[in-house]
């Protein structure tokens, strides 16, 4: 077994005073910090959208939070976040970056959302994480980070339907919890065969 620790948007913008804060978003980091000497490897992922992306509000001169159809399906409109190059999308200063092996940028497509870091929200466009992961021979992911129901739910299910034994670290991660979602995504990485520790 080659057990990887997969950080996921543990970034300015999803902690208190960015702007699409998660409650508690940084009471994770320290954990997160001291977990990492248990992996054989650490991968970071950070959310990061050029301007006006198509899944910020203002790109629609719709209200955030408000909901659109996207030629792939239906998109939640976020407030402008993870602007690539800004302090918003730099990972929080506290988390350790020097143990990481590689950290991966998603979200980069002006067209299509990316909360899975292994593929765009159209569900088939990769990031390049699943080659990565397999030419290193790792099998067995554990999941931390922001935000639960979001990004660290797509990417767990995504890992699990790929073939990888999945584990998320709920004491690690913080939702957004809006509409539902959290309970929703629960049920959806449980049905997916994601073990929550
Ligand atoms: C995320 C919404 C938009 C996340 C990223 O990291 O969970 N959520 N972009
Ligand atoms: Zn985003």
């Amino acid at each position: 077994m080659t057990h990887a620790l997969l950080v996921i948007d543990v970034q300015n913008d999803f902690c208190p005073g960015g702007a699409l804060a998660v409650t508690g978003g940084d009471e994770i980091v320290l954990g997160i910090n001291a977990a990492m000497t248990d992996f054989d490897a650490v991968i970071l992922t950070q959310d990061w959208h050029p301007a006006g992306h198509s899944s910020f509000a203002s790109t629609h001169d719709a209200d955030p939070m408000s909901m659109m159809d996207m030629p792939y399906g239906p998109q939640v409109l976020w407030p402008d976040h993870c602007i690539q190059g800004s302090i918003g999308a730099q990972l929080h200063a506290d988390l350790t970056t020097d143990r990481a092996d590689l950290i991966i940028r998603k979200g980069y497509n002006p067209a299509i959302d990316s909360y899975s870091a292994f593929f765009e929200n159209d569900k088939t466009t990769p990031t390049g994480l699943e080659g990565y992961l397999r030419t290193r021979g790792i099998d067995t992911l554990t999941l931390v980070g922001l935000a639960t129901d979001f990004c660290v739910n797509y990417s767990a299910v995504d890992a699990a339907r790929l073939g990888f034994k999945t584990n998320v670290n709920m004491d690690l991660c913080r939702a957004i919890d809006f509409d539902g979602s959290l309970d929703a995504a629960k049920a959806g990485m449980h049905d997916a065969g994601v073990t929550l520790g």
